[in-house]
């Protein structure tokens, strides 16, 4: 039988102390998001219609994989992988049966593999997958995967000894749906994390001590959390902030934390959005409504308020366009953004997506958080778990 994330499996906790954790582990981008779900044909139709994503590869059954078929869907340079499992015994099965359909893998490229691995237990992470060749006629691909939050991993890639449609052993195929003339997106900008109470901070440094990420300025403090939401969040990021993980924990509180929420309906720790950036943010929403995404609402009150309208000034479209698609705007020193989030993408109140479209801006929308968290909260009401 064929493992996900290979056959290799130890308990390696060797703390030691790192002074150049950045050099040891250079990170070059995300490569993948891997979705562990209950049927990868109907997920990739869905991420092909709804999210205008190409279908460029396969592999399953037909190529001598007897546990999984898992199409490779790409915009841009954002890529998903969708993994389903053909039979009961297949591994990844209890990972939908504990979390529902999830995000299992967040695979990132590294130039050297072994190195970052070794670094990586040296720093005290645990090995999931000792490095390992995947090769066909296209070439070789170098592997390994450690553990992150919940049962998430990080597949490490280096890819640059291969040249065909995904890894080795799949196969191109065509698309699902007719290809749009415009894609939709065309990057991962971020992807956030839920752990529990009390572990955001470990998994902050866990980031630094591991890959030498560093604490980018916003956060979401005390302050926030009590007025707003029951939630605190710290983002980490690599040097060259191109890979963004912000992570959140609940906060205590009077009501149910969208955190808790989450935690609860997926099972423990896992990854809570994905925020795919696009250029055009307006097109992408009326064309993911129109094929029946849906969005969380913004009030009225939001566009109409005077102070929002001062601190915003100019952007590229009048607030009108915004407001009657419900897109959230913020700006800070070096810029604006524009963003939106999207309801649960499965029947859990588990993972959703973010559109943001940045004009200078690298913050995450911290002048939203109220009205945006206002929003999930009615969510949460509508589905008695608030
Ligand atoms: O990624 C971010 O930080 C923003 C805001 O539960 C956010 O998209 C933070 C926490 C959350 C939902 C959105
Ligand atoms: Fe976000």
């Amino acid at each position: 039988m064929t493992s996900l994330h290979g056959d290799f499996a130890t308990e390696t906790e060797k703390p030691t102390e790192v002074s150049e954790a950045k050099d040891v582990f250079p990170v070059k981008g995300v490569d993948h998001l891997r979705f562990l779900v209950g049927n990868a044909r109907q997920a990739a139709h869905f991420y092909s219609t709804a999210f205008g994503m190409k279908c460029v590869a396969y592999r399953g059954p037909e190529q001598g994989f007897r546990d999984h078929a898992e199409y490779v869907l790409v915009s841009g340079g954002a890529k998903f992988v969708l993994t389903g499992m053909v039979h009961a015994g297949a591994p990844g099965a209890d990972h939908v049966t504990r979390h529902g359909d999830g995000i299992s893998d967040i695979a990132l490229q590294v130039p050297d593999v072994d190195a970052a691995y070794q670094h990586a237990l040296e720093a005290g992470a645990r090995g999931v997958t000792e490095p390992y060749d995947l090769k066909d006629e296209h070439g070789t691909v170098r592997l390994a995967a450690i553990a992150s939050y919940g049962d998430t991993v990080h597949t490490l890639i280096d890819r640059s000894g291969y040249d065909g449609p995904f890894l080795p052993g799949f196969v191109a195929r065509d698309p699902i749906v007719a290809v749009r003339p415009k894609r939709f997106f065309q990057a991962i900008d971020h992807v956030v994390g839920n752990v529990e109470l009390g572990k955001m901070d470990e998994w902050v440094e866990f980031y630094r001590r591991v890959m030498g990420f560093t604490n980018m300025a916003e956060f979401i403090g005390d302050d926030i959390a009590t007025d707003y939401s029951a939630l605190m969040s710290k983002v980490v990021a690599d040097g060259t902030r191109k890979v963004k993980f912000p992570l959140n924990e609940p906060a205590v509180s009077a009501r149910k934390s969208q955190i808790d929420e989450y935690l609860e309906f997926y099972g423990g720790p896992g990854a809570q959005h994905v925020a795919l950036a696009t250029n055009d943010i307006l097109t992408t929403v009326d064309a993911m409504r129109g094929a029946g995404v849906e969005f969380l609402n913004t009030p009225d009150s939001y566009y109409d308020d005077p102070e929002l309208r001062a601190r915003i000034g100019q952007v590229r479209v009048p607030i009108e366009e915004l407001k009657k698609r419900k897109i959230l705007v913020d700006r800070d020193e070096d810029g604006y953004l524009l963003q939106i989030f999207t309801a649960p993408v499965q029947d859990r109140p588990t993972v959703f997506f973010e559109l943001i479209e940045r004009h200078g801006s690298l913050g995450f929308g911290k002048g939203n958080f109220k009205a945006l968290f206002e929003a999930i909260e009615r969510e949460q009401e509508r589905r008695g778990n608030l």
